[in-house]
This record gives C-alpha cells, sequence and structure tokens, in this order.
C-alpha cells in the first residue's frame, strides 16, 4: 500500500498520463525508470531492454534475494490482457543493453499476470494490486552480488506486444549453502535457457488470440496453469526460438549501417596514411649524402 501511494504520486508528480494503463511489475520493486511508460516493448525493439533506461539507478531500491529463498512476482494495473505467460529472467550486465543475456530462473504458463480471471480485464486503474502472486524459489547457482531480473509477458488476448520490466536485485549466499565454488554456478548459470522474446523486433510475433504462450525453453522452474490453452503449434508466426533473441541479432539496422561506413573511412584513411608512410621512406631513402 504504501509503495503504490507513493507510485501514485509519483506518477501524478511527473505528469505520467495513466489514463491508459497497462500493468507495471510492482514486486520485485523495479528501478523508477519503468514506471515513465507503461506501454509494450517498441515494436521495433528500439526500447530494448527495460523500456529503454540507460542509467540504471539503484538508489533507494533493495531486492535482496538470498539463493534459495523463495521470493515472488506481482504486477499492478487493470490491463491485464486475460493473463497470459511470463518469465523471470537475470543479466548479469549493470547496465544492460541490447546486447545482453537474459537467463531464465522461473518461467509461468498462463494465468500470469492474474489467474482464473473471467473478464480480460481487472478494471480500468493502472495502479490497482493484482491479487495473484508468484512464487519462486532464487537458484542456488544465480552469482552473488547486483544483477538485473527482468519479467517479460505475453498476454492472452491482445495485439502481439510484449511487457518488460527490470528490477536491481542484490543477490546474497544463502545459509548453510555447500561449498560449491562460485565458478561452478556461474556455468549453471550460463547454461540456463535465455528469454523467449517475440514482438520486440526479433522476427517473431505471438498471435495472442485466447492462447497462453508455452516457452519453448521454459527452464527447470515452471508453474503451469491450465485456464488458457498452451498450444505450441498456434501461438506463433515468423522465426521463433532460442536462437531468436536481438542479443544474437547483434547490431540493429542503423547502427550497422554507421558501423560500416566508421569501418569504410577507417579503411580509407589507414590505406591513405599507409601511403603517405611509404612515400616519406622513400624520399629519405633516396635523399642522397652531402
Ligand atoms: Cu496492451
Amino acid at each position: 500500500m504504501a509503495i503504490s501511494m507513493r507510485l501514485l504520486a509519483a506518477m501524478i508528480g511527473l505528469k505520467i498520463p495513466i489514463a491508459h494503463g497497462h500493468t507495471f511489475m510492482q514486486n520485485p520493486v523495479p528501478f523508477p525508470s519503468q514506471y515513465l511508460d507503461n506501454g509494450p516493448v517498441a515494436k521495433d525493439g528500439s526500447n530494448w531492454p527495460c523500456s529503454g533506461d540507460t542509467e540504471y539507478d539503484r538508489a533507494g531500491i533493495a531486492n535482496v534475494w538470498k539463493r534459495g529463498s523463495q521470493q515472488y512476482l506481482q504486477a499492478m494495473g487493470g490491463a491485464t490482457h486475460g493473463g497470459g505467460s511470463c518469465q523471470i529472467s537475470i543479466t548479469l550486465d549493470p547496465k544492460p543493453n541490447r546486447q545482453s543475456q537474459w537467463r531464465v530462473i522461473h518461467s509461468i504458463e498462463g494465468g500470469c499476470p492474474i489467474r482464473n480471471l473471467t473478464e480480460v480485464n481487472y478494471g480500468e486503474s493502472p495502479t490497482v494490486l493484482l491479487p495473484s502472486i508468484y512464487n519462486f524459489t532464487v537458484p542456488n547457482w544465480v552469482p552473488i552480488g547486483p544483477v538485473i531480473m527482468a519479467w517479460t509477458w505475453y498476454g492472452r488476448w491482445s495485439v502481439p506486444e510484449m511487457f518488460m520490466n527490470c528490477a536491481p536485485i542484490m543477490v546474497l549466499g544463502g545459509p548453510q549453502e555447500p561449498d560449491v565454488p562460485e565458478s561452478v554456478r556461474l556455468e549453471k548459470f550460463h547454461a540456463a535457457p535465455l528469454v523467449f522474446e517475440a514482438n520486440n523486433g526479433n522476427g517473431c510475433w505471438t498471435m495472442n488470440q485466447g492462447n497462453c504462450v508455452k516457452f519453448p525453453n521454459p527452464g527447470n522452474s515452471v508453474e503451469v496453469n491450465e485456464e488458457c490453452p498452451l498450444d505450441e503449434l498456434h501461438q506463433v508466426t515468423g522465426t521463433c526460438g532460442p536462437e531468436h533473441v536481438l542479443a544474437k541479432q547483434g547490431w540493429s539496422g542503423v547502427h550497422l549501417m554507421l558501423y560500416q561506413a566508421m569501418a569504410a573511412i577507417a579503411l580509407v584513411v589507414g590505406a591513405y596514411l599507409g601511403c603517405l608512410r611509404v612515400q616519406r621512406h622513400r624520399s629519405l631513402s633516396h635523399r642522397s649524402p652531402a
């Protein structure tokens, strides 16, 4: 309650348009930037990841996860699109960007961010706390220290769209953890599946016509709510799957063109300097002794 009131005050203070509400992550507590826009991820991926945050300012936010502890996900905002499927993933990058890899620690197929909804939406308010909470255990292979978690969500009834909110997390060791080297844990972390991506410019689109996404690679920790069809064959169009993430597609079109132009200029300049050096060398070696 305290958090939602503070948020609401912040939103009004920032003159955020809150009439058209989707949903926000309310726990864990997201970066303040995540409340600036509650719309979906841009269709061209231009605000991927984390709604285009570049600062990732952790000041004043304390989400502390001990390994092996139970944590929960909860969202707010009435535009719940009949629930859907969510994932919780983590990156080790302090300032995630397009190249960052998001490793899944928990997947919820169907009934997320709200379970057993009889209407498509849960009212109109963008700040109403949704009644469903989603417990999950922090895997014992998440590296200790600051990490960033993401909540990603595909609605059951909507246009093809994806939501993503990010939160700073401080991971601590669990009590009486077996003595496993951190390098072994890190290997496990990197073996976890990448988050499922669609509707963010990666060439994969979800259908959202009453179907809930069944993740191709949900990881070891999965909650399944069979309240909507989880039909893998009729849930996506385009090219989808673990290899189709923006991080693996590298540079976006505009960046690629810029990069190629820079490389071309560097080549020309390099060749020119090379010529100069050869000429200078020649003129020096041809100089006759006085
Ligand atoms: Cu929507």
